[in-house]
């Protein structure tokens, strides 16, 4: 076996391949973009694409993941089974050609579409590198087929034909090596929200999950694909009309559109997606679909009067309240990925087609919907009003600068003393009495605290108007100084940080609930660029007196604690902080303020469409869904909080 092994090791062929797969292991960044989870997770979406493409070719309707118990993960598809024959210039069987050299894909085929874009669709052979081993079983032509690969790609069970079948697909089972990977542990609600986001993409096929380490399970099937995410997105929602679905084919071009405008929503939401993956920085679709759409109701607008002298809508109070869903299907060939992450689609032509075609469509839809459309057309209005208004007062607030009178609600900001905004933090408060021990232990140079008394207004469900007149949040805005809505501007933020501080109970977290959806609601860019923070208070204290000294140690989790305790020594005494209000100013400081002792959560939205119909479902007009949610689930320390936190890099203890 070992001289076959280094016998095929040494054949011309495979040492080409060999080097190939070197590459990867000397580098597996530059192939997966990151050894850390992310990374991890690659290796599992390269494997789940190629099910993905074969299904969206037109072979197979069901699609399952299975997690093991001993860190390895399955993918099965009933497609045509990964070709077996031997491949004429490589010699080799075609699966292991696919498994063992790059973009081996690209070599031989002419795929019509295919899920590859930019930098990450690298394919099964980077998952074999970086893997402890890979087990492929193939049903085909009336035989199952196996091969199997160990050790980073070497081929240690050459295909061999081990039954005969009816059936046709394909099962890869793999386990990343951990030589290449800071994390081992796959993590359910990633592979969840990546299978979830590919159901809605493509419709009426089947994805199965299984987590054997917890007997987890989970289906997902969406008959109506996009349009089910769009209405999915928008349950808990007050919209002005059903989900519109659109869908042509144009210069090989498949162009798919759901939409859907909501009231008391003051965001635009678009998903944009090239051969079933994210373009999460958009590109000449998104733009084409926003020409379009903005042409559309404005030449529909002025056709039917109702400008009334007014100036022409902008763009944003078209797509105020909007959800929107994009899907093209481009092929491989006239697929352009441009930017740092290949997250951009490029292709020139498609700018018009994307225009003309939500152009058309809508403008169809709003000569059938005349209901529709003037509803529509006076809540863009309405953004419209909201927006000249809000500039003004921007205008205004900046030019009078200078007068006294300027300053009517910031009477309990505590300022801090530096300009220099970046390193300045914002501590929102709970409570006054917390507010003032906060004032007494923070950072003059640097820190900010603002007080809240009670619990902040529902943004979610009041008008922009009650959110103005809400004490609390026209401080903020105006203490953040970046204006809010369409108008806000993120880089006008007076703060290099907008830290959350609350009690660790549900009243505290209901807090952090409600300005998060202000901040969500209102100045999005802030969370979105990582300025938003949630202050974690230690649970323990654990001290001792010795010799009239005193010594601490806080805890945040029981593995602090017993730490602590061992720290401390016999004879330790433990307290546990129930809310901000028991410590003094010395210990809020020590424990929850100073950068070099506190835990910070970054706020961040990792998978935004659950996050919208989480804030909806959450601060939405059904108080009953609501009460209910919050009783269940609000615990800002779970996975499964609609914002992803992360214990931030350097804040980390
Ligand atoms: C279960 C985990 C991941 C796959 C197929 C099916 C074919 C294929 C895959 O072809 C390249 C290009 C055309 C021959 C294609 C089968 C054509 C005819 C396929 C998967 C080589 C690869 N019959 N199913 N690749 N072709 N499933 N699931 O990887 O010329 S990959």
């Amino acid at each position: 076996m070992a001289e076959e092994l280094r016998k095929k090791t040494y054949n011309e062929d495979d040492i080409t391949i060999l080097h190939g797969l070197e590459g990867v292991q000397k580098r597996p960044a530059m192939y997966i973009g990151s050894t850390g989870s992310t990374g991890l997770h690659h290796l599992v979406w390269e494997i789940v694409d190629n099910a993905v493409d074969e299904a969206l070719n037109g072979f197979g309707s069901s699609i399952s993941v299975t997690i093991h118990k001993d860190g390895s993960i399955s993918v099965l598809d009933d497609g045509r089974g990964i070709p077996t024959g031997i491949h004429k210039e490589a010699k080799i069987p075609a699966v292991e050609l696919i498994f063992t050299t790059l973009h081996s894909g690209g070599k031989f085929s002419s795929k019509a579409y295919t899920t590859s874009a930019g930098m990450h669709g690298v394919g099964a052979a980077v998952t074999n590198a970086l893997s402890e081993f890979v087990d492929v079983t193939i049903w085909r032509d009336g035989k199952i087929h196996h091969i199997r690969f160990e050790d980073g790609g070497k081929t240690v069970v050459p295909l061999e034909i081990i039954g005969n079948t009816n059936k046709h697909g394909t099962l890869v089972t793999f386990k990343p090596s951990a030589k290449y990977f800071t994390t081992s542990e796959f993590r359910w609600q990633t592979i969840f929200d990546h299978l979830q986001e590919s159901a809605y993409l493509l419709k009426k096929i089947h994805f199965d999950l299984k987590d054997e380490r917890t007997n987890l399970s989970q289906s997902f099937y969406y008959e109506n694909g996009i349009q089910q995410f769009v209405e999915d997105m928008n349950a808990n929602k007050n919209t002005l009309d059903k989900v519109l679905y659109m869908h042509d084919l144009s210069d090989d071009i498949y162009v798919e559109i759901a939409m859907q405008y909501a009231f008391n929503d003051y965001n635009e939401t678009l998903y944009s997606y090239v051969n079933n993956v994210r373009t999460i920085d958009g590109g000449t679709h998104e733009t084409g679909f926003r020409m379009g759409l903005t042409r559309a109701v404005n030449d529909f607008a002025e056709a039917n009067n109702l400008l009334k002298g007014k100036t022409k809508l902008e763009g944003t109070d078209i797509r105020e309240g909007l959800t929107a869903v994009i899907s093209l299907r481009i092929p491989e060939a006239i697929a352009e990925f441009e930017g740092q992450t290949k997250a951009k689609l490029g292709t020139p032509q498609v700018l018009n087609i994307v225009s003309n075609f939500i152009y058309n469509k809508f403008t169809y839809y709003l000569a059938e919907n005349k209901e529709f459309s003037i509803n529509l057309i006076k809540k863009c209005q309405d953004a419209q009003n909201a927006r000249v208004a809000a500039r003004k007062a921007k205008d205004e607030a900046r030019a009078s600068k200078t007068k006294k009178t300027e300053v009517i609600i910031s009477d309990k900001l505590t300022p801090a003393q530096s300009k220099d905004y970046a390193k300045n933090e914002l501590f929102i408060v709970e409570g006054d009495s917390a507010g003032g021990t906060a004032r007494n232990g923070r950072d003059r140079i640097h820190q900010a605290i603002l007080p809240l008394r009670g619990k902040p207004l529902n943004t979610d469900s009041a008008t922009v108007s009650k959110m103005l007149e809400n004490k609390e949040f026209a401080t903020i805005i105006n203490a953040i100084g970046a204006g809010y809505g369409q108008a806000f501007d993120v880089s006008e933020a007076k703060y290099g940080k907008i830290i959350i501080m609350t009690d660790a109970d549900t009243d505290g977290a209901h807090i952090q609930t409600l300005l998060l959806t202000f901040f969500y609601n209102f100045m999005r860019p802030l969370i979105t660029s990582g300025h938003v923070y949630v202050a974690v208070p230690p649970l323990y204290r654990v001290y001792k007196e010795t010799n009239k000294k005193e010594i601490e140690e806080y805890a945040w989790n029981d593995e602090d604690l017993a730490l602590a305790k061992k720290k401390i020594g016999p004879g330790y005494k433990v307290s546990r902080f129930k809310g901000l209000g028991e410590m003094n100013d010395k210990q809020l400081k020590e424990t929850t303020m100073d950068p070099k002792h506190r835990q910070l959560i970054q706020v961040n939205i990792e998978n935004p469409f659950l996050a919208e119909k989480r804030i909806s479902t959450l601060m939405g007009k059904d108080t009953a869904i609501r009460r209910k949610w919050v009783e269940e689930n609000v615990d800002f320390n779970t996975e499964d909080s609609f914002f992803k936190e992360q214990i931030h890099g350097e804040e980390k203890k």
